[in-house]
């Protein structure tokens, strides 16, 4: 194939269903996440693919239906699937990603498990990711990989085709030098990153980290710094940075340094919410509430997420102030992404028994505390949670950006703005200063912050919540699209050219609906385009 962009991601961009016996590849029925937001990238080349893996029984046999090609919103490209087995598929992902790597990111070296990760596969399976995106890339495609699972695809790439250009995009943190030279397989990692053109991160704290990592490794040279843009760098907050590294020279080679959270889609949500199905769902769930105030915490299991310290923090705030008992109630989603991992169902166990505590100490005949959800909630339902509630509690020990938060905001009305309680380990919280910050390894601090957020004026919510709506409004998706977008059209400029330059990413100048038509930045542009004004700080 002659890809000109080709998108390397572990999940498949479609639902696969069989009916009547005939496989079908649909379009995925939730419009929100990041995946519809890759795929909108193929409307900016001429030919697009995607690399994911698909089960297969023996290694070595191919996938039926190797090659897909899709025609959905976003146009015309192409899938190619990658086929593992089970025991490939546990130990790539998840014993090696989930148990060995996952915790280092996220700083919690106890969990971290060096003898359990198998790294051969890792690499195995990380070059046949590799081999795949290749074979779609015509000679300067640009092959963009995601994720701390496929860290050694980079390397593979460069080994087969040395002129490719080469993106990658961290989803999660990127941990201090100190956590992450726990990992045995540093260099190998990092030589990887190195190989690449440009490496993302959601918020400058994490490019810092690797720079730090990548200077204590290799022999390294920061080539260019920027102040960050007033909007991502509140002062005093625990992930600030005032500058960030946007070029690393090593040996001949530049490798370009991206820091740019990715945002939600206020629009997408304000437009369902707009909607009768959800506009209904939300005033029959606020009627079937009536004078209690509705607390949202949603997430998928992960230790990580902070939902154990959310309960704990409710259960602390019933016994506090017993006055809000039959006045309140907290709704927590906790829905497992990978299943089969003792970690995730020791955390699930743990969380089920608090919810079953808490229910035991403290409903009556017609109250009931909580609402726990084990199975995913339809977006609308979802919208319709977040419309309704007058408090979100985010509370993640460490995250690297966390999109619920930035939902909340979205989906709050004018007749009732809402509070943020927010995690400061997440990546979103150098954007969202407004919220009420906490320290979710502090009882004194998360329960100062519940109480602050439960005691706040509606003149005060109102006016934080303006300023939070601005920032997500201002860093939303869209805007996300257009600034990777620019930094790739910078990437393709022949050496010394200018930005004004007419080359661009976008051949077939098409309009892109979802992106927009802005032109994007260039790897200096840490500035960005304005779209709303940032709140000032
Ligand atoms: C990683 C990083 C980073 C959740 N439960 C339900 C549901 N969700 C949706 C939310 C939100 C998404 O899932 C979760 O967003 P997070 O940002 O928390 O993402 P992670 O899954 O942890 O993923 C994270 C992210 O990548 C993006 O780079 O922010 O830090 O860990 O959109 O709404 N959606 C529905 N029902 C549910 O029950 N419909």
């Amino acid at each position: 194939m002659n890809s000109d962009l080709v998108i390397v991601y572990h999940r498949q961009p479609f639902e696969e269903v069989v009916v009547d016996g005939e496989t079908l590849y649909q379009e995925n029925k939730s419009p929100n996440g990041i995946v519809p937001t890759l795929k909108s990238f193929f409307q900016t080349v001429e030919r697009g693919s995607w690399i994911a893996w698909k089960h297969v029984d023996r290694d070595g046999d191919e996938v039926d239906d190797r090659r897909v090609t899709m025609n959905d919103r976003h146009g015309e490209y192409e899938v190619l699937r990658v086929g593992l087995t089970e025991p490939q598929v546990r130990s790539f992902y998840h014993v090696t990603s989930k148990a060995s790597l996952w915790p280092v990111l996220h700083s919690f070296a106890p969990h971290f498990d060096a003898e359990a990760a198998d790294w051969e596969t890792f690499r195995e399976v990380n070059r046949r990711f590799a081999e795949a995106a290749c074979e779609e890339a015509s000679d300067d495609a640009l092959i963009w990989v995601h994720d701390y699972n496929l860290w050694l695809t980079p390397h593979y790439i460069r080994q087969i085709k040395p002129n490719a250009k080469i993106a990658f995009f961290h989803h999660t943190p990127f941990p201090s030098a100190d956590l992450f030279s726990l990992l045995p397989w540093r260099g190998e990692i990092v030589d990887s990153l190195l190989a690449c053109d440009i490496v993302g991160f959601h918020i400058p704290r994490y490019a810092e980290n690797f720079v730090q990592v990548a200077r204590s490794l290799r022999d390294v040279d920061v080539a260019e710094r920027v102040a960050v843009e007033p909007g991502l760098t509140p002062r005093g907050a625990a992930l600030s940075e005032p500058e960030v590294t946007t070029k690393l020279s090593y040996g001949d080679h530049t490798v370009h340094l991206d820091a740019w959270p990715i945002g939600t889609n206020p629009s997408l949500i304000r437009k369902v919410l707009d909607e009768p199905v959800a506009a209904d769902r939300a005033a029959q769930i606020a009627a079937e509430l009536g004078d209690q105030q509705l607390i949202v915490s949603v997430g998928r299991v992960d230790y990580t997420k902070g939902t154990t310290e959310t309960l704990l923090a409710y259960e602390r705030l019933l016994e506090r102030r017993p006055e809000l008992r039959g006045h309140i109630k907290l709704m927590v989603t906790s829905v497992a992404a990978a299943t089969g991992m003792t970690v995730y169902e020791e955390t699930q166990e743990e969380i089920e028994q608090l919810v079953g505590r808490i229910h035991g100490r403290f409903a009556t005949l017609s109250w009931g505390p909580i609402m726990l959800f084990t199975t995913p909630v339809p977006f609308e339902e979802l919208l319709s949670y977040y419309r309704a509630a007058s408090m979100c509690w985010i509370t993640p020990l460490r995250d690297g950006l966390n999109l619920v938060a930035k939902e909340y905001v979205a989906a709050r009305d004018d007749d009732q703005p809402g509070v943020l309680v927010l995690s400061e380990f997440t990546g979103c919280s150098v954007e969202l200063p407004d919220a009420v910050t906490a320290n979710p390894y502090s009882h004194v601090s998360l329960d100062a912050a519940i109480d602050t957020a439960l005691d706040m004026s509606t003149a005060e919510r109102t006016h934080r919540m303006a300023r939070l709506t601005l920032s997500v409004d201002r860093y939303d998706i869209e805007h996300w699209a257009e600034h990777i977008l620019g930094q790739f059209q910078a990437l393709r400029r022949p050496a010394g050219r200018g930005q004004g330059d007419p080359e661009s990413f976008s051949r077939r100048g098409t309009p892109q609906p979802t992106l927009g038509r802005r032109s994007g930045g260039s790897p200096r542009s840490h500035a960005g385009t304005p779209r709303s004004p940032a709140p000032p700080r």
